[in-house]
């Protein structure tokens, strides 16, 4: 089904088992020419380019087996949700991961027949940290066992969808192209609902600090800043191994075949085939980190990572913001890259959120300043009792600027039978 940009958003109640399913996909682009690479400039494959079937059908899969990962994490949210607006927000999330599911087997079942529907079969049956088969990427196979997380990796987690998801919206693979520009229409909600979220939070957070004098809230009830830090620390890290490698020859191979480009190629002003051009990346040496020249397309993995983290500040400026608005000297920072790396040249190596190397035992010592820790889990679990009724929200988040469509605060945004 084709969507076009006002046609499919639905604000009303909906009885579960009523839900409409469907593969959307972006209006078709009346001759769409493939944007990079080798084939750039000849017209955008409409059937499968049987030359490129395996890597093709890899992205896809990588990029569908996100999607039911992430619900699977979010799965149990509902049980302690802190207002009807939250609970809403999270279906309506759950529901388009759901559906760009579907978007990605479609594409493997209409278009790589028996293999495509071997591996669609296979999605089914990983399970998000399941120890024997888990899901692919390493973020997807964290727990979401609260609301911070949920509003932690909404923020961080899904903003690499909207990076992963641009650059294969040029694909010269047309039926990939439309599915995820319509996917991205969705994923600036879920972002939405992750600055947001963490924006009502630290909201409360300055609230309690204000009335009561202190950093240490949580005896009031909120998340104390230094909490958040840690949480931050720790989606932010996660997050941007998602790109993978800093140089990597299966980023440079989908570039020059036409399957993946950078964000917003077609907005970038260059030869888009990128053979002599270079790009300059952070490097772990025995030195220390350095920066390093590198060919571009080797370099495309950490080409969008610059890219997300840039945006990932801009997030932390207007959280940052909130906290000037009360007075408070205290300011968010995103770690340096190199901190709690599991994937790339600095995973061999621990590093400080301020970038500098540190041994083990230095390590040891300071993660738990720098991650949270099972303590703090455990205080984030006890805040997160259920507020159903509508207008109320929970005491460790201010409630939202606004409704949702028009709608206020006191509306009942799910009706629970
Ligand atoms: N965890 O050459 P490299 C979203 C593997 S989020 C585990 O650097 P490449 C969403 C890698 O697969 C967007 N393994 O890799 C958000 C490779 O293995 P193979 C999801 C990892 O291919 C919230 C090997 O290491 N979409 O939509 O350049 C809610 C060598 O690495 C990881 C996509 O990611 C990792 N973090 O880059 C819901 C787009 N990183 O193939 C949804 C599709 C790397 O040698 N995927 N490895 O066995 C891709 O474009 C690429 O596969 C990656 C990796 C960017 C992920």
């Amino acid at each position: 089904m084709t969507a076009e940009p006002s046609g499919w958003a639905h604000f009303g109640h909906v009885r579960m088992p009523d839900y409409r399913w469907g593969i959307f996909l972006a209006p078709p682009e009346a001759g769409r020419r493939i944007p990079f690479g080798d084939h750039a400039g000849e017209p955008a494959w409409q059937e499968l380019p049987g030359e490129y079937r395996a890597p093709l059908r890899g992205l896809i899969v990588t990029q569908g087996d996100t999607e039911p990962a992430s619900v699977e994490q979010q799965r149990r949210l509902g049980h302690t949700c802190p207002s009807l607006y939250d609970l809403r927000n999270l279906f309506q999330v759950n529901v388009e991961e759901g559906r760009h599911l579907w978007a990605m087997v479609y594409l493997l079942d209409a278009f790589f027949g028996r293999d495509g529907r071997e591996e669609a079969e296979m999605l089914l049956e990983r399970r998000s940290g399941d120890p024997d088969r888990p899901r692919i990427l390493n973020a997807f196979n964290e727990p979401t066992p609260d609301w911070l997380s949920f509003f932690m990796f909404t923020f961080f987690t899904d903003r690499d969808g909207k990076y992963q998801l641009s650059s294969l919206a040029d694909s010269g693979f047309d039926p990939l192209s439309r599915t995820c520009r319509f996917m991205l229409t969705e994923e600036a909600h879920h972002m939405f609902v992750g600055e947001s979220g963490v924006a009502r939070v630290v909201q409360r957070a300055c609230e309690l600090m204000r009335a009561h004098d202190t950093d240490h809230i949580r005896a009031h009830g909120g998340i104390d800043l230094a909490t958040l830090q840690k949480y931050l620390n720790f989606h932010f890290s996660v997050s941007i191994d998602l790109f993978g490698q800093e140089l990597s020859t299966n980023a440079a191979n989908y570039f020059t075949m036409g399957l993946k480009g950078r964000f917003q190629e077609t907005r970038i002003e260059d030869d888009h085939r990128l053979r002599d051009a270079t790009y300059p990346v952070l490097r772990m040496t025995d030195g220390g980190i350095v920066e390093q020249a590198a060919p571009a397309l080797n370099a495309l993995n950490e080409r969008l990572r610059d890219a997300y983290v840039q945006d990932c500040a801009r997030g932390l400026a207007r959280w940052n913001k909130v906290i000037r608005s009360f007075g408070i000297p205290t300011t968010l920072t995103l770690p340096h890259r190199a901190f709690n790396r599991a994937i790339g040249g600095f995973s061999a190596q621990r590093v400080a959120p301020d970038g500098r190397v540190v041994d083990q035992a230095t390590w040891e010592a300071k993660v738990g300043d720098w991650l949270p820790t099972a303590d703090d889990r455990a205080f984030i679990a006890s805040l997160m009792q259920p507020v159903t009724a509508p207008g109320q929200v929970a005491g460790w988040i201010a409630p939202p600027a606004r409704g949702i469509d028009g709608k206020g605060l006191d509306y009942d945004y799910v009706r629970l039978t």
